[in-house]
């Protein structure tokens, strides 16, 4: 059985070979006897904390001597279940990824623990029945994010708003938690409402175009605040009020989710009131816990990364701290 996997994966990647250009693999330097190997299939490069998740995987990585076999989906589930199964054939020690939506992964996790390699979730959950089916999920807290942004809007605004929203990637879990976060929240506040809600995919490019189709409706001036699933989206939407005359920030209060570099500018420079932050530098929990699965350690189902709340107050001090 494990043999006729090993062949039918290494089938597709022999198919799959040309045209994947998005596989890189970084081999270790110096030193003798063998390294270990770890396949990595990220989402895609969506989003400036995408990127800095990325860098922080392959720079410790490096640090660490690790073979690194790092894939990049371009935001679609197909060329994840792709790179898994490539993972497979190449008979990697371990292999991790970032799910880009919660379901449909059953199959291809079930082959992987036929094939006797451990995965390790980083930052998306996966929605599976089996619990054996991989070793930790490394991540932050979404739910609580989303509550987080409600929770400042709703002390910034006395609990009285009209709220746009711009959603992340359907099915994706930062955009169910966040949302399911948020309006928990909201659910105290009578006064505050989402009047509209759409999704801007987590990238700058779509949540300007949505920001641009919300501030052209009939009702568009009834929007008095924008919670953005990501700061990328919340950049995209700045720039859409900002065509359109309108005053990012203070005609419209605008709370977003990430706590990227330019997330802190925009917050300098008056446009954005709040970033909750996600930390995406998780590169060194990541090997810490590759460590420990290979020295068969028990690792907890659940690693939260640690984060906090910035708003225009703080923007100015914490902005030469940032790191991403
Ligand atoms: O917030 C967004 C990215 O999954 C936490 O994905 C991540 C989210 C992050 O595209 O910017």
């Amino acid at each position: 059985m494990k043999k006729l996997i090993l062949l039918s994966s290494a089938l597709v990647v022999a198919l799959s070979g040309c045209g994947k250009k998005e596989t890189s693999t970084s081999e270790p330097s110096g030193g003798g006897g063998k390294s270990v190997s770890v396949g990595f299939s990220q989402i895609g490069a969506e989003s400036a904390w995408r990127t800095a998740n990325s860098q922080s995987i392959k720079d410790e990585a490096q640090k660490r001597g690790i073979k690194l076999v790092f894939s990049d989906a371009q935001q679609k589930q197909e060329n994840q279940i792709k790179a898994l199964r490539s993972f497979i054939a190449q008979n990697v020690d371990v292999i991790a990824f970032s799910p880009v939506v919660e379901t449909g992964w059953e199959p291809v996790l079930q082959e992987i623990k036929q094939a006797g390699i451990p995965v390790i979730l980083t930052d998306r959950a996966v929605d599976v029945s089996d619990p054996s089916l991989y070793a930790t999920f490394i991540g932050s807290d979404f739910v609580e994010e989303g509550r987080r942004a409600a929770q400042w809007l709703a002390d910034k605004t006395g609990g009285k708003a009209q709220i746009a929203e711009l959603v992340g990637t359907p099915g994706s879990a930062p955009a169910l938690d966040r949302k399911k976060g948020f309006e928990e929240v909201l659910a105290k506040y009578p006064d505050m409402k989402i009047i509209k809600s759409q999704s801007g995919d987590f990238t700058r490019a779509k949540g300007k175009e949505v920001m641009e189709s919300f501030l052209k409706a009939p009702d568009a001036k009834q929007i008095t605040a924008l919670f953005a699933h990501n700061d990328d989206m919340a950049l995209g939407a700045i720039q859409a009020m900002e065509e359109a005359g309108v005053k990012p920030g203070s005609e419209i209060t605008i709370v977003s989710i990430d706590g990227v570099k330019a997330a802190f500018e925009a917050m300098t420079a008056g446009k954005l009131n709040c970033t909750v932050e996600c930390n995406p530098l998780i590169g060194p929990q990541l090997f810490d816990s590759i460590d420990a699965v290979l020295a068969k350690k028990d690792l907890p189902r659940r690693i939260v990364v640690q984060e906090g709340v910035f708003d225009q107050s703080k923007a100015a001090a914490e902005l030469p701290n940032r790191k991403y």
